[in-house]
């Protein structure tokens, strides 16, 4: 068997020079590292090194939901693999920029060959049929099982819930191959959530404009070198998009681009594109929006100090003013009286916002003259601000501004979401990922779909808002955990414990003991995927990773199709309902149906060519293909770039045709227009759990700032004094790689807290610190600085909840500790709205994350 012991010890890349490599990285912010070196880098030909003649570079997956996407190869060596690098496949230019990869990337051999791998099929010590001392979830012993014992469980515990239960009593989370068991099974629970989106989900495109993921509401990354202002509303992509976007960025800025960050933290991407800062409070961003906006009305003069884009209003959008509402609505309720306060006679002025977004009224004029008053604009924003309660109201305003503005539809003009893995880059992808080709799972008879605010206190209360049709009976004994890590990353993760601690079973399929697991009956040990058979990944619009099998599986790992199959067996049914061919098959299915633009940009031809040769070395069914690149020299490169310049026909700008000529090119709405009067948002939101008006009203979101106080016109402060939010994080993507002790020792994953709240409170620099509320308890290493706004907390996302001894104290700053698990507006995830207590800790202090044990369950004998 794989001795992992022996591979460890050979692996030769050392902590040290890792630490350096990544020192290099934070220190300049995620700027793709010396990118100076690459011609050095150039000259080394694959597996070429004198001493490692007989290796093989292969390209390997990165294939975390972590903002990126890039070039990752290792060095393997009689099955081991001992060294890692990043994209060398062309030379670097801004135009045509290499794809490497970032600090979590660097160390995922960390991760596949931890000492924390699961190793065997586990179950819990005290776990019998019905449940067994449900209590020790999370505390009991584990033993280890075979697979043939592992999967006789699950798949009698399926078959013992449903038939006491019925379907609706099994609950998967995330999205895997489990679920396709399941729905071939009579179905099961779901859940979902605006996850990353926050409010962007929904109200975005109801109104007209894009939701960010796919990036076609903003210009290209050519084209942002025509701005002369970068607007980043909320936006750090030095640490949540690495890879390129940072460096496109860049070229904007050495083309001449000021930039403003929006933002309660002064962000390393404020740093490296120095930009001038506006300290805001989370969740405020929409009394800023309509107090710039109040600005601009006030101080526009089409004549003298033209402000305001009035042709784009009145051709583009409605809901404005009076003149330009939609059939139907009350003239009263447009837009421009709101903000001028003519009916409720308040006035949205920069000082009404300043109270509430605390950025001092001047300052809010100078914005608005600034964003008004430059011609080009990019007014770009991420999710994060509107991953609030009552979010909807921000997207609509943000989006306003735009029009307003008329920075739409116009090279070095645009407002949109520029976030995640193709941020900063909009457009159309340029490569379209094949299909595996498995046949389309059956459809779900189960219809239960549960709020993610909602999914514990369902199984709690036994009862969830089934939106569009009210409340509905639940009553879940049966979680199957896939793919995901929904104990830690969808609401109160106390209340969560609790629910696993309710049900009859909980299952979970993970490479590593992550929170899912802890809290489950049976773990089903699962391989990584470099111990798989390859496939690709998309990245950004211009690229496409085609990754390899790196390695066996490692102990007794199975892939979840592997599970898949065997739970359709031992259900009953033929597996070849799903998997009608193997994965090898299912990879050269993806390779052969890829395509890729042609010269012209609106064609695409085959990425791929493949000779009969290539399917009779490979043991597949297909045909041979004339395409852009030969399959094994594709497969060794593990990347396919599009090479793009100045003036090619892959350019984007956004709503381009719409701008141009709108009654010809009508956007997706009622109106055809952008709706700033948008009805469907209001009737939308009565099914959901908090009404939404049609115009963004500002209403104080639900534990935003106002919640800080006990009296809001006295300013009395509340129980609960600060605000506190989540940034995602550059140690971690989401939970993954936190287990990772070299990323633990880079980033300590501390709470940044302001100085002078510091001081207030008796706080120094590297104290342990409890942060508190009615949801849970966390403790930190408190990190004071100047660069945080006054009363606001930034506590990083995605640490594994690690508990004192009576479950009480969480001592690894688990951000879902703190949430409160509610719902608003269209069933929004509201992370960052959080408010809280912060003092020093009375206790032992913390020691280093890095110093932590790790979670082994059966250490390598
Ligand atoms: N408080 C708070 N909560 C948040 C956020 C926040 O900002 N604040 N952000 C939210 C956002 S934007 C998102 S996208 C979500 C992410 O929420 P999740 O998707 O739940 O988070 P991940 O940590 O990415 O979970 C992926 C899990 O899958 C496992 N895994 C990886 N590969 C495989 C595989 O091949 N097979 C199996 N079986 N498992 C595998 C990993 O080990 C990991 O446990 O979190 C959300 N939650
Ligand atoms: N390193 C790393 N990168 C990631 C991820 C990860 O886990 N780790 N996750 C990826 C995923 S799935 C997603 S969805 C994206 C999310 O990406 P984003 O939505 O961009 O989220 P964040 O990176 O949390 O926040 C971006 C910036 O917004 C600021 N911010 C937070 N709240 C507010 C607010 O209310 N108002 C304003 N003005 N600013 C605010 C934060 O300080 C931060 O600088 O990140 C992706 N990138
Ligand atoms: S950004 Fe993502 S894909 Fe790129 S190296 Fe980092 S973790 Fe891997
Ligand atoms: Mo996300």
């Amino acid at each position: 068997m794989f001795n992992i012991k022996e591979k460890i010890e050979s692996i030769k890349m050392t902590r040290r020079s890792f630490l350096g490599w990544s020192a290099a990285i934070t220190a300049s912010a995620s700027i793709p590292f010396s990118r100076g070196l690459t011609k050095k880098i150039q000259g080394q030909a694959v597996g070429e090194t004198s001493d490692d003649a007989d290796g093989i570079w292969k390209s390997a997956a990165c294939w975390h939901n972590c903002g990126g996407r890039c070039v990752n190869k290792v060095f393997v060596k009689d099955g081991v693999v001992i060294r890692q690098k990043t994209d060398d496949t062309h030379i670097d230019s801004p135009d045509f920029p290499q794809q490497r990869g970032c600090l979590r990337g660097r160390s995922q051999r960390q991760q596949v060959f931890g000492a924390d791998r699961l190793k065997y099929p586990m179950k819990r010590k005290n776990w019998k049929p019905g449940g067994g001392k449900k209590e020790l979830r999370g505390k009991d012993q584990w033993v280890r099982i075979s697979w043939d014992e592992a999967l006789d469980i699950v798949s009698s515990e399926i078959k013992r819930v449903k038939n006491n239960y019925g379907n609706e009593a099994i609950w998967a989370t995330g999205d895997g191959e489990i679920d396709k068991v399941l729905f071939e099974n009579g179905g099961c629970t779901k859940d979902y959530g605006t996850t990353s989106w926050g409010a962007w989900m929904w109200a975005s495109t109801m109104m007209g404009v894009a939701e960010g993921y796919y990036e076609v509401g903003m210009n290209d990354r050519l084209d942002l070198r025509n701005s002369q202002l970068i607007v980043l509303w909320g936006l750090n992509p030095a640490w949540s998009s690495p890879g390129s976007p940072t460096y496109n960025y860049l070229q904007a800025k050495k083309a001449g681009a000021k930039f403003i960050s929006i933002d309660p933290m002064y962000t390393d991407s404020a740093e490296v594109f120095d930009a001038e800062w506006f300290p805001i409070r989370p969740g405020t961003d929409h009394a800023l929006a309509l107090a710039i906006m109040h600005t601009l009305l006030d101080e526009d003069d089409p004549k003298t100090n033209p402000l305001i884009d009035w042709e784009f209003l009145n051709s583009c959008t409605v809901g404005f003013d009076e003149n330009h509402m939609p059939e139907g609505a009350d003239p009263k309720d447009n837009f421009k009286d709101y903000l001028l306060g003519t009916y409720d006679h308040e006035p949205k002025t920069a000082e009404w916002a300043s109270e509430i977004c605390g950025i001092s009224p001047d300052l809010i004029r100078q914005l608005a003259r600034q964003i008004g008053g430059t011609k080009r604009v990019a007014l770009l924003t991420g999710w994060a601000a509107a991953r609030i309660n009552d979010g909807e109201g921000w997207v609509q305003a943000f989006s306003t501004l735009g029009f307003m503005t008329g920075h739409m539809g116009r090279p070095g003009r645009m407002t949109g979401v520029s976030v995640h893995r193709a941020a900063g880059n909009g457009g159309p992808w340029l490569i379209e990922q094949g299909s595996k080709g498995y046949p389309a799972p059956k459809e779900n008879a189960v219809t239960n779909l549960i709020n993610h605010n909602e999914v514990f206190s369902a199984i709690l209360d036994g009862k969830f808002h089934q939106r569009g049709e009210g409340e509905r009976k639940a009553n879940i004994q049966f979680i199957y955990h896939q793919y995901n890590a929904t104990l830690q990353t969808r609401t109160s993760i106390n209340q969560g414990i609790k629910a696993h601690r309710e049900v009859e079973f909980v299952v979970t399929n993970a490479y590593n003991l992550t929170t899912n697991a802890q809290y489950s009956d049976i773990v089903l040990p699962v391989t990584s995927m470099w111990e798989r058979e390859g496939g690709l990944l998309d990245g950004n619009r211009e690229m496409i990773i085609v990754h390899s099998n790196i390695v066996d599986p490692l102990y007794e790992a199975k892939s979840d199709i592997w599970i898949a199959k065997e739970l359709m067996k031992r259900l009953g049914k033929d597996p070849n309902l799903l998997y009608p061919f193997n994965e090898k098959q299912a990879f050269f299915n993806e390779l052969a149906t890829t395509n890729v633009i042609m010269e012209n940009g609106v064609d695409f031809e085959p990425l791929v060519e493949i000779t009969a040769a290539d399917i009779k070395v490979w043991g597949v069914k297909g045909k041979p293909q004339k395409g852009r690149v030969p399959m094994a020299e594709l497969i060794e490169r593990g990347v396919y770039q599009v090479a793009r310049r100045p003036g090619d026909n892959f350019g984007h700008i956004a709503y381009e045709d719409f701008v141009n000529d709108p009654e010809n090119n009508p956007v997706d709405t009622p109106s055809g227009k952008f709706e700033i009067y948008c009805e469907t948002i209001h009737e939308k939101s009565k099914e959901g759990w908090s009404e939404i008006p049609p115009i963004p009203k500002y209403t104080p979101k639900t534990l935003g700032y106002e919640n800080t106080f006990g009296n809001w016109k006295s300013k009395e402060k509340g129980k609960y004094p600060f605000q506190l939010y989540n940034p995602h994080y550059l140690r971690r993507s989401h939970t993954v790689f936190d287990n990772i002790p070299w990323l633990r020792e880079m980033m300590p994953s501390p709470l940044f807290m302001n100085a002078t709240d510091a001081k207030e409170r008796g706080i120094k620099d590297g104290d342990t610190v409890i942060i508190y509320n009615d949801h849970g308890k966390t403790l930190r290493p408190a990190r004071v600085t100047q660069t945080m706004t006054p009363g606001v907390l930034a506590l990083p996302h995605g640490a594994w909840p690690r508990f004192d001894k009576d479950e009480k104290i969480d001592k690894a700053g688990a951000d879902n500790i703190l949430q409160a698990p509610i719902s608003t507006g269209l069933g929004t995830s509201g992370w960052n709205t959080v408010v809280c207590d912060v003092k020093k800790y009375a206790g032992k202090p913390l020691t280093e994350d890095k110093d932590w044990e790790q979670l082994i369950v059966f250490p390598e004998g």
